[in-house]
């Protein structure tokens, strides 16, 4: 045949991109809830080819949105927002995975990138409602099939130039970690960016007079901070930057062993009102710390007592840490991100 074959853009077409939009931002949020590197290398990689992959649907698409704005009169303005945010989203996904950490005013490429997508949600709903695009029997095809495999390739072949491009360009993204984050003041705890998740504030506290309430019991700051138990482990926040410290504190099953028999998990609880929720038998590996490299927790950093939650991502390391509740209710049931 010699007809273009963008000339057979339509509904597949649109569905493609939709199947491709909806995978991104899942691996995305999969991505943050992964903190172990095998895991999150694929879930990345996955992530980065679905992203790049929308932008070989272009010729396409830009065939479809020519045909739609040739035909109707209807209000294009939603569409375009729709379009405008998955560009910023996409350039500032890839400036992130290729330019390094650089905070611009308070913001960073990967929260720019993260925003849009985000706000990319509800303009998506509305828009695939309003164009319902029905999946038929016959797009089982052999030849769809091959099309599906060949965006697959290319998808992943696209994730692969850009990866090539940091190697021979000797871009800063060469050094980044399976969750696409950077090591900033690793061993030199001062370096590391001082980091809240949504709307949380730094408190002032009172070191020496700090309490932890621990189910019934009370622990103090002097209990606390002459312990001995100590772990080398990676904070790696979800804005993008990693570093890994020697932390000294508490191991918390020392702390949990007249818990009642009926406790499932436990709330860990900061001044700020701040919780993440874990399993008890996880509590072997978590350590209520007062030190970082040898030295008292800043206050930015979460100084008198933070959590220290080797494995897994930022937002688990609760900092300020006031209270740790027992419950009989299982860990899983928390929201999967914190709220504020
Ligand atoms: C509209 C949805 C989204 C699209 C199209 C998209 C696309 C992309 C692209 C193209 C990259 C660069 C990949 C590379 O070259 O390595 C990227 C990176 C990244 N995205 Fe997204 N993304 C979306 C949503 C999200 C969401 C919701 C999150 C997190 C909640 C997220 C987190 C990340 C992270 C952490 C990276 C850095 C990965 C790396 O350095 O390899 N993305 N994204
Ligand atoms: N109370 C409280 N603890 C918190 C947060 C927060 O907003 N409030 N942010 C978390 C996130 S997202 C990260 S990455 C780490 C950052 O630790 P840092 O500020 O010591 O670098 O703290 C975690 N603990
Ligand atoms: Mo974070």
């Amino acid at each position: 045949m010699s007809t273009p074959s963008t000339l057979r853009a339509g509904r597949r077409t649109n569905l493609a991109l939709l199947a491709m939009l909806v995978s991104a931002l899942v691996t995305g949020l999969l991505g943050y809830a992964i903190g172990t590197p095998g895991t999150a290398r694929v879930v990345t990689i996955a992530h980065g080819a679905f992203g790049l992959g929308l932008l070989l649907l272009v010729p396409w698409k830009s065939v479809i949105v020519r045909r739609s704005i040739g035909r109707s009169t209807q209000h294009h303005t939603a569409s375009i927002l729709l379009g405008l945010l998955l560009l910023t989203s996409l350039a500032a996904g890839v400036l992130h995975a290729v330019g390094g950490y650089h905070s611009v005013l308070g913001f960073t490429a990967l929260t720019v990138h993260v925003a849009a997508a985000v706000l990319i949600v509800p303009l998506l709903v509305a828009h695939a409602r309003g164009r319902r695009q029905q999946l038929r029997r016959a797009d089982l095809t052999r030849r769809t099939v091959l099309r599906a495999g060949a965006l697959g390739v290319g998808s992943l072949a696209a994730y692969g130039t850009v990866e090539a491009a940091n190697a021979v360009l000797r871009l800063p993204g060469r050094h980044r970690r399976a969750t696409g984050s950077y090591e900033i003041g690793s061993g030199v705890p001062e370096q590391m960016p001082v980091t809240q998740w949504f709307t949380d504030r730094v408190p002032t506290v009172d070191r020496l007079g700090w309490q932890v309430e621990i189910g019934p019991r009370t622990v103090t700051y002097a209990d606390l901070s002459a312990s001995p138990d100590g772990v080398r482990a990676v904070l790696d926040c979800t804005g993008g930057w990693y570093a890994e410290q020697d932390w000294r504190g508490v191991r918390l099953d020392r702390l949990l062993t007249d818990a009642p028999a009926d406790t499932q998990s436990f709330d860990v609880v900061s001044v700020t009102g701040y919780r993440r929720r874990f399993a008890l038998a996880d509590a072997d590996r978590l350590l209520l710390a007062t030190h970082v490299a040898g030295s008292p927790l800043s206050g930015g950093h979460g100084g008198p007592v933070r959590l220290v939650a080797p494995g897994r991502r930022g937002y688990w390391w609760v900092k300020w840490v006031r209270r740790v509740e027992l419950t009989s209710r299982p860990a899983w049931l928390q929201p999967p991100f914190p709220l504020q």
